[in-house]
C-alpha cells in the first residue's frame, strides 16, 4: 500500500472535569492526531503524549518533531506492506514509543479499513463488547471522592479506580470501602511512593483492592518486587511496562501480577499484541488503560481491548464523560459497563470534520 499524504494535527478539547493526579493536573486535553491518506481512504492515530513530560518523557512537542522529523519520512510516498513493516523501519529510533504508535495504529485503521474488516477483528479480538470500569481524578475533599464514586457505580461501571497520592490515600480508600463493600476498587499512584512511604501501601491491603496500580518510580522493578513480597494485594503496573521484554523482566521478577496496556505507552498495537503473548503464557490478566482519548484514541483502544487476554475492565470510559462533542460519530458510549465493539471497517467509527476543525490549533500536510 502507497501512502500519498498525511495530515498531522494538534488538536485541544476542554475537559469536562479537572482530572488531578499525582503528576499534575489536566483541564484541556491536547493532543496529535494523525491521518493517513491512501487511495482515498484514511487512516487515524491519536498521539497520547501530553502537554508535559510529567507521566512520560514524551510530550506534544516532542512528539511533533520525532514525527515530522524521522518517522513520516518512513510512510509518506512510500510503499508500505503491513503495519509490523513500518514496526520494523521505525526501529532504528529508540524510545520516543507514543510518536511511533500514532504511526502504527493509524496503518493498522487504514490496512483494516482496505481489508473491510474491523480492527479488533483484525487485531485478533473476539469481544462484542468489552467491561469498563473508570479512573477517578484526585478530588479536594474525601466526601466528593465518596460522591463521585456513588455517581459512576450507579451508571454501572465494572470497577472504580481511585487516584492517590501520599497524604490523604489511606483515608479516602477507607471511607469509599465503607460505603460501597463489594465493588471491584483498584488505586493508580502514578510512581508517588518510595521504598521510605511503602507503609502507607501497605495500610491499603486490609481494603480487599483488585490491584494497587504503579505505587513506585518507573524504572524500579526490584522495588516493586520487594514490595509485592510485603502485600496481599496484587501490583499492576502500568509506567514500568513499555515493551514485551520490560513485561517479561517484570513479571519472572514477582514485581507484578496484573500488567495496564496501552497503546501509547509501548509503541502500537503490535508490542501489545507481544505483551498480550507474554501475560498469556505467563497467566497474567490484562487489562487496557487509557490517557483521556478523544474519539479516534478511545476506538483504537476498545479494539485492542477485545482480545481474550484482556479480563479485567479497563480505563476506556464513556466518551459523553469526557467531552461535551467529540470528533467521531457515533459516540463511543458504555452501557451498563459495557461498550459495544465497533463492527465496521476499521475503527468503525467516522471522525467528524466539522467538530475536528473546530477544535484543530495548527494542522501540517506532509507530501512525499
Ligand atoms: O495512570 O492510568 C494512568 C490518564 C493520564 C495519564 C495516566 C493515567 C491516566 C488515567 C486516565 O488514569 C484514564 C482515562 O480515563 O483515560
Ligand atoms: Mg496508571
Amino acid at each position: 500500500m502507497r501512502t500519498d499524504a498525511a495530515v498531522l494535527r494538534q488538536v485541544a478539547m476542554p475537559l469536562k472535569f479537572r482530572f488531578r493526579t499525582s503528576f499534575g493536573e489536566t483541564t484541556t486535553k491536547s493532543f496529535l492526531l494523525l491521518e493517513l491518506v491512501s487511495e482515498g481512504l484514511s487512516g487515524w492515530g491519536e498521539c497520547v503524549a501530553e502537554d508535559g513530560p510529567f507521566y512520560s518523557p514524551e510530550t506534544v512537542g516532542t512528539a511533533e518533531h520525532v514525527l515530522t522529523r524521522f518517522l513520516m519520512p518512513l510512510v509518506v510516498g512510500q510503499e508500505i506492506a503491513s503495519a509490523e513493516a513500518f514496526d520494523a523501519a521505525a526501529a532504528r529510533v529508540r524510545g520516543n514509543r507514543m510518536a511511533k504508535a500514532a504511526v502504527e495504529t493509524a496503518l493498522r485503521d487504514l490496512f483494516a479499513k482496505k481489508d473491510g474488516v474491523s480492527l479488533s477483528r483484525a487485531l485478533g479480538g473476539t469481544r462484542s463488547a468489552i467491561e469498563v470500569g473508570v479512573s477517578l481524578g484526585i478530588s479536594p475533599t474525601v466526601a466528593e471522592t465518596v460522591e463521585s464514586v456513588r455517581k459512576h457505580v450507579s451508571q454501572g461501571y465494572r470497577r472504580i479506580k481511585l487516584k492517590i497520592e501520599p497524604g490523604t490515600d489511606v483515608e479516602r480508600v477507607r471511607a469509599v470501602r465503607e460505603a460501597f463493600p463489594d465493588i471491584a476498587l483498584t488505586v493508580d499512584a502514578n510512581a508517588a511512593y518510595t521504598p521510605a512511604t511503602a507503609d502507607r501501601i501497605r495500610a491499603l491491603d486490609p481494603f480487599g483492592l483488585d490491584y494497587i496500580e504503579q505505587p513506585l518510580h518507573h524504572e524500579d522493578l526490584l522495588a516493586h518486587a520487594a514490595l509485592a513480597k510485603t502485600l496481599k494485594t496484587p501490583i499492576c503496573l502500568d509506567e514500568s511496562i513499555r515493551s514485551a521484554d520490560d513485561a517479561r523482566s517484570a513479571v519472572a521478577l514477582g514485581a507484578c501480577r496484573v500488567i495496564n496496556v496501552k497503546i501509547g505507552r509501548v509503541g502500537g498495537h503490535g508490542e501489545a499484541l507481544r505483551i498480550h503473548e507474554v501475560a498469556r503464557e505467563a497467566g497474567v490478566p490484562l487489562w487496557c488503560g487509557g490517557m483521556l482519548e478523544a474519539g479516534v484514541g478511545r476506538a483504537q483502544n476498545v479494539a485492542v481491548a477485545s482480545l481474550p487476554g484482556f479480563g479485567k475492565p479497563g480505563d476506556t470510559s464513556s466518551s459523553s464523560r469526557y467531552f461535551d462533542e467529540d470528533i467521531v460519530a457515533p459516540p463511543l458510549e458504555a452501557v451498563d459497563g459495557l461498550m459495544p465493539v465497533p463492527t465496521g471497517p476499521g475503527i468503525g467509527v467516522e471522525v467528524r470534520r466539522d467538530v475536528l476543525s473546530r477544535v484543530t490549533v495548527s494542522q501540517k500536510e506532509i507530501r512525499p
